[in-house]
């Protein structure tokens, strides 16, 4: 038998799995039978971003995946609205990067927050990009003045970018450069059309929104990991249409949001899920306006999600 060698799995089909394992170099590999890893119940045991070992095999040089490294960290969702099982979307992250619009297809701050939600929970640093601004009229646009208020000021980096009309793209070079980038969002907001204004040698296809709903077809369909020319990688995804709450106590919740993180301290009893408790430092905050009301609904319904 011969010694494994080690990659970083950057493709994953659910059963075969593309290993990078040095520049240029790629084996297709499968997984040894049996393979479990305890602690989590996922429907993919191995995820774009893992480190794995594995044994080359047969003249065809295809490899058995034997060992995954532990992960510095993953990022997951639901396999389905009802099910306990998750799936583990990537893993290895330096960042989150949330490419979103406000128009054709607008993101609601529903969405974002739970992408922040989970970006937090995994302490994995997040970016909220707000492409297509060569879409945005006047309405829209002050409309994305709040959402970088807001977001800013709780402490997330926030670009506004165009691909269309290259806005803000070197500003997105840097974001990216040098680190692996999960890169999410809903279909149709532009995510392969960013990267490859950054990185053209990628080619990555870009989908056409259809003109019936708006909504945008599907044109990636597997998690994929890309290395980009100037250092670093990003993690291309389907469009995510849900982050489930995967894990997540009800008391858990307002630490994932730096805002009321902030604010908890105060609030009479230690045990406070800022809803109507009476001495709450975060209901008054929101009722003389300091608090983003916005950001506080998303808390409500996402707290409103959780079933314990
Ligand atoms: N006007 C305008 N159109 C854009 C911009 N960025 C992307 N588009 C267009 O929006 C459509 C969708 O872009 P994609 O890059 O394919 O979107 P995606 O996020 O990769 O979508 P999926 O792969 O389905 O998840 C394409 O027709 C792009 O040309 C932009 O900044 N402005
Ligand atoms: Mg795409
Ligand atoms: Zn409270």
């Amino acid at each position: 038998m011969s010694t494994p060698k080690s990659g970083i799995v950057v493709r994953s089909t659910g059963s075969w799995y593309i290993v990078k394992s040095g520049p240029g170099t790629q084996y297709h590999c499968k997984l040894k039978g049996s393979f479990k890893i305890k602690g989590i119940r996922s429907t993919n045991p191995v995820a774009v971003g893992d480190k794995v070992d594995f044994i080359l095999s047969g003249a065809d040089e295809t490899g058995l995946i034997v060992h995954i490294h532990n992960r510095k960290n993953y990022i997951v969702r639901k396999a389905t609205k009802l099910s306990k099982a998750s799936h583990i979307i990537a893993s290895n992250l330096d960042q989150a990067v949330l490419i979103s619009s406000l128009v054709k297809p607008r993101t609601s701050t529903g969405f974002i927050d739970r992408f922040l939600v989970t970006a937090e929970a995994y302490h994995i640093p997040a970016v909220l990009v707000f492409n297509k601004y060569d879409l945005y009229n006047d309405e829209v646009k002050s409309q994305l003045e709040t959402r970088l208020k807001v977001y800013a000021s709780a402490g997330y980096s926030c670009l506004v970018t165009s691909a269309k009309e290259n806005f803000h793209i070197d500003e997105f070079k840097k974001i990216l450069e040098s680190k692996v980038s999960l890169l999410a969002g809903h279909s149709g907001v532009g995510k392969s059309a960013l990267i490859n204004r950054v990185d053209a040698s990628l080619n990555l296809k870009e989908g056409e929104i259809s003109r019936a709903h708006l909504k945008g077809k599907h044109t990636t369909t597997f998690a994929e990991m890309f290395p980009l020319t100037f250092g670093g990688s990003i993690i291309d995804t389907p469009g995510i249409k849900e982050f489930g709450l995967v894990d997540f106590e009800k008391a858990e919740l307002g630490q994932r949001f730096p805002e009321i993180r902030q604010l908890m301290g105060r609030c009479r009893f230690a045990n406070c899920l800022h809803v109507n408790e009476p001495g709450c430092a975060v209901r008054k905050a929101v009722e003389n306006g300091s608090f983003p009301p916005f950001r506080y609904q998303n808390y409500l319904n996402m707290l409103n999600d959780i079933h314990d």
